[in-house]
């Protein structure tokens, strides 16, 4: 992947307040790459720094990472073939079986993903499953609301990565496990939206094995000069297709092996 910038640092910060704005007050925008069509994925990911940089200033604590679009049935959903990385900061966070406010978010969605707690650094740029694998202190299950800002949840890369991976809340629940003491390439999941079953799948979804995906972002992040320290919340990505949401809808994810993580939407 290349990361070569095309932008200036003028659009880049203007860029970086439209998705900021977007993002703040829940209000849909064009993708980005109507008006810069040329705009590069090293592009969009100068904007999502510039994005971090913001919260972060704003007393927004970095948690961790996402990797997107790491499941065939979340690239041919979303027309896109390349995975993604977004950021995951506190803000994001919510506790299992809350109810989850739907008002400030655009078009809120929900996917099942393997999550992983690291105990020590990882770094690229020849990260490979099994390094994830020994740095990680355990998996949990996790739902992700994912809310692109976009107009009719529509994107290119470039876009989609600069709205930080679409990235807006997330739950982890369920049991805690050492991944040494699971088969983390065949683990089922079910997501049930009001008692009935709306996406199911197998973990192997996720580029064969999540910890591949968590690979892959160690790898990328990489490329942008940075490293995943311990203490890491890592989320692999949708093994399903994603689901949308409103208030009123009660969701619960169940994986095997690994518990499960209820969420109620409220308006
Ligand atoms: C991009 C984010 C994808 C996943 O798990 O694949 C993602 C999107 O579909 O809006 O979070
Ligand atoms: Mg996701």
């Amino acid at each position: 992947m290349s990361m070569e910038t095309t932008l200036s640092r003028e659009d880049i910060v203007r860029l970086t307040e439209r998705i900021e704005g977007a993002q703040t007050r829940a209000y849909a925008i064009p993708k980005l790459t109507d008006e810069y069509p040329a705009m590069t994925i090293g592009d969009g990911y100068a904007v999502q720094t510039e994005l971090r940089r913001r919260f972060v200033s704003q007393g927004h604590r970095h948690v961790g990472w996402k990797a997107g679009l790491t499941s065939r049935a979340k690239m041919q959903q979303m027309g896109v073939n390349v995975p993604s990385i977004g950021f995951l900061t506190d803000r994001m966070a919510r506790p299992e079986n809350s109810a989850i406010a739907t008002g400030d978010l655009v078009h809120p969605r929900v996917e099942c993903e393997v999550a992983f707690v690291t105990k020590a650094e990882l770094a690229g740029p020849a990260c490979t499953r099994d390094d994830v694998l020994s740095a990680t202190d355990y998996v949990l299950p996790a739902v992700e609301i994912i809310d692109s800002r976009f107009s009719g949840f529509q994107f290119d890369l470039e876009s989609v990565i600069a709205d930080n991976g679409s990235s807006a809340r997330f739950v982890g629940g369920g049991r805690a496990r050492d991944p040494h003491e699971l088969d983390l390439r065949t683990l089922g999941v079910v997501m049930e939206k009001n008692g009935e079953i709306v996406a199911m799948g197998a973990s192997a979804a996720v580029l064969g094995h999540p910890a591949e995906a968590v690979a892959m972002l160690v790898n990328i992040l990489a490329e942008l000069g940075e490293r995943l320290p311990a203490g890491s919340f890592v989320m692999s990505g949708g093994i399903t297709e994603a689901i949308a949401v409103a208030p009123g809808d009660n969701v619960i994810a169940r994986f095997q092996d690994l518990g499960s993580v209820s969420m109620r939407f409220v308006a």
